[in-house]
């Protein structure tokens, strides 16, 4: 572990221990002396951290004994029952148990069983017992974490604390633990971890969190850490070893579950858990990756770092161009989330950026995520409240999610060119397929500068090459899913002459991918993604910065250098990437609707159907088609013939219980039908309930 947090992180006043309900009477937390740096002057911490509550645990891996140290305001209760070892009975039971959940995950054998100590299990066993599991509820880490009713979520989080603490001891790196429910409604919240580099949980580690979400009771859990233990073998345990890093967004429900998480955390030994508070998922990312990587990595720094590179970008344009002009403000949806608040801040950092934010969820407003937000706007594709006809026709307008990961653009067009008046249709959506083209211009026009090229948009002869002096090839490519719109694809490969990959939904999915590249920009439709930028070429460009010899050079690597500074590396960035698509206008001299004119969508169609059971539909890898069960294939092959330039395809959710269905068409009438076409037999062929579609 690198370093102090507190020496890095500065935390805020409301991040101090907080007695609610779910929070231990005899609060447990590590002693270790970086905790008490972070909160020095708290009457609730120093009751959290009272040195005369010391005592020792131990924690024992087979036959090594390691000694641990934890204080407690009433350790007594802490030392009751040592549990019997768990019989055969019980090792039968916890197997069985958990192949009910998953299965094809079960890879412990009744060998591991005394893994661990049993002074170690107490604590845990102790801690676990408060948070019981729902009953009747089956969870699923899904695409990116836990998501359900706030109110079943304790255990959830409680296990997913432990979880945390586990892979930062495995790691010997900082995680991130944050409490969001993205774009669903309020009464709903969420759980997913945040790896050391700053990205999502290693895809090794999710089974682990469906088996522990799932554990029937607290044995079984017990059984399963230890088997993580084990496997992972975890065995460095010194005092402060491993450390979490928790945020939340702004729902109610959000407080008590950070406390249900820190108990998780701090449940194992020599981890210490430090509550960030109100976050954006995008910043408890940064930070992650800013402590590992041994940068400063406060809230306050994240501001500083991307207002700071903003500002560089704005005066290198200034220079070019002399123009000082500011563009007409943009106009946000902040879906009444965490981003209202973020942005607000960050606005006041970079002065040149106008600014409006609407739907800020301040009291007396909308509720979180409800009719708003960029969720709503991109599947909708209906203005979200708070937007109006005819007063915000043709101004540049925005959406964000609920925890600020997802960003689209949008406008109102003086005239509807196809006069179509199917479901309301009033905007024109700038999605994250369009912020991907419009990223890969400005960084293949750079790439272009340093490579020699007279112009900055290439031509067959250049296509695909941006051969820097130097360096060599630059290697880029956009990274997209299946849901990416034909149009932006074409643009991208043909006008562009970049490279696009594909991936499977869901970022990281997406950002893996995106690492394999010089510079990867990465977009999902619906608004997640970010430009990620390769070390050894980062490096390359900041020597190239200073040591060009043509002025013009050493200021495309100044900007692709900003551009590194400026947009979130660890994850998908609402804040950072409306920071860059302004910049980027900017650049090209551009209103919306010139940006929207880069290529025209095909018209396209999302809709979703409620099956029995989801996972009864298997699609091929790239998810384009359906594998099992192959009539349904068969049968959506036929519809699609019926359509011209038709194309559909189902796949189960990640996230919902249900199946999700594309159509994309020559007219938005075909596309709406061959949407609906494929619900209709996605219900017939998929097992569906309620309703026919
Ligand atoms: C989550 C994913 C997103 C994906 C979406 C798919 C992250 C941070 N978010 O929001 O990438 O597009 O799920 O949802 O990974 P679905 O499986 O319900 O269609
Ligand atoms: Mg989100």
């Amino acid at each position: 572990m690198q370093g102090s947090l507190a020496q890095r992180i500065s935390l805020p006043a409301c991040c101090h221990p907080l007695l609610s309900p779910l929070l231990l009477s005899s609060s447990i937390s590590s002693s270790s002396s970086s905790s008490r740096r972070l909160f020095p002057l708290s009457a609730g911490a120093s009751s959290v951290f009272s040195p005369c509550c010391i005592f020792f645990f131990f924690f024992r891996r087979r036959r090594q004994r390691r000694c641990l140290q934890f204080s407690s305001c009433s350790s007594s209760s802490l030392w009751c029952s040592l549990l019997p070892v768990c019989s055969r009975a019980l090792r039968r039971c916890v197997v069985e148990g958990c192949s009910i959940h998953t299965a094809r995950d079960c890879w412990y054998t009744s060998g591991d069983l005394e893994m661990m100590e049993l002074e170690d299990k107490d604590l845990l066993r102790k801690q676990a017992a408060l948070f019981p599991l729902s009953k009747g509820v089956k969870f699923s880490y899904g695409t990116a974490g836990f998501r359900t009713d706030a109110a079943l979520l304790p255990s959830t989080v409680f296990r997913m604390g432990v979880l945390a603490a586990l892979r930062s001891l495995c790691t010997k790196r900082a995680t991130g633990l944050m409490i969001t429910a993205s774009h669903n409604p309020v009464h709903e919240n969420g759980v997913k971890l945040a790896d050391p580099s700053g990205g999502m949980l290693n895809v090794a580690w999710e089974p682990y969190s469906d088996m522990l979400a799932n554990a029937p009771d607290v044995e079984n859990f017990l059984q399963i850490v230890e088997h993580i233990v084990k496997r992972e073998n975890i065995q460095s345990r010194n005092a402060a070893s491993g450390e979490v890093l928790l945020a939340r967004d702004t729902r109610p429900s959000g407080e008590a579950l950070v406390s249900a998480a820190r108990q998780g955390v701090e449940a194992v030994r020599g981890t210490v858990a430090h509550d960030m508070g109100v976050l954006t998922t995008p910043q408890l990312h940064w930070m992650v990756r800013s402590f590992n990587n041994g940068v400063p990595a406060s809230e306050s720094d994240y501001f500083h770092q991307l207002s700071d590179s903003f500002r560089m970008l704005v005066e290198l344009w200034h220079a070019n161009t002399g123009d000082s002009t500011h563009s007409e403000e943009l106009i946000v949806d902040a879906a009444n989330g965490v981003g209202a608040s973020k942005l607000t801040r960050l606005q006041h950092l970079t002065t040149s950026l106008g600014l409006q934010v609407r739907n800020s969820g301040n009291e007396g407003g909308g509720l979180l995520n409800d009719g708003v937000g960029a969720d709503f706007v991109q599947k909708e594709k209906v203005l979200p409240h708070g937007f109006q006809l005819p007063a915000d026709v043709g101004k540049r307008c925005a959406s964000i999610d609920g925890d600020a990961d997802r960003l689209v653009y949008f406008y109102i067009p003086e005239k509807h060119e196809d006069g179509y008046s199917g479901p309301v249709c009033t905007l024109h959506l700038l999605d994250g397929d369009k912020i991907a083209a419009i990223f890969g211009l400005f960084i293949i026009g750079q790439l272009r500068i340093l490579a020699g090229y007279k112009s900055s948009v290439s031509d067959a002869t250049t296509a695909h090459k941006a051969v820097v002096p130097g360096y060599g090839e630059v290697k880029v490519a956009v990274v997209q899913t299946a849901y990416a719109n034909g149009a932006s694809t074409n643009y991208i490969k043909q006008v562009l002459g970049l490279e696009v990959a594909t991936t499977p939904t869901g970022v990281k999915h997406l950002h893996k991918k995106a690492e394999q590249y010089d510079i990867g920009i990465y977009f999902e439709a619906n608004g997640h993604g970010t430009i990620l930028f390769n070390e050894i070429f980062s490096q390359w460009l900041q020597d190239a910065s200073v040591q060009q010899k043509e002025a013009e050079h050493r200021q495309a690597a100044k900007r692709l250098v900003a551009v590194n500074e400026m947009v979130n590396q660890a994850v998908g960035d609402a804040l950072s990437g409306i920071l860059m698509v302004e910049v980027v206008l900017r650049y090209q001299g551009w209103s919306v609707e010139q940006w929207d004119s880069m290529y025209k969508d095909l018209p396209s169609r999302q809709l979703k159907v409620k099956v029995k059971d989801r996972a009864v539909i298997i699609t091929t890898p790239d998810e384009t088609r359906v594998a099992s069960p192959s009539s349904l294939q068969e049968a959506i092959d036929t519809e699609v013939g019926k359509y011209k330039g038709g194309r559909a395809f189902v796949r189960p959710s990640g996230t919902e219980d249900v199946v999700r269905v594309y159509a994309e068409a020559s007219s938005q009438q075909s596309a709406d039908a061959l949407a609906q076409a494929v619900c209709v037999l996605v219900y017939h062929l998929a097992g569906g309930v309620g309703p026919e579609p």
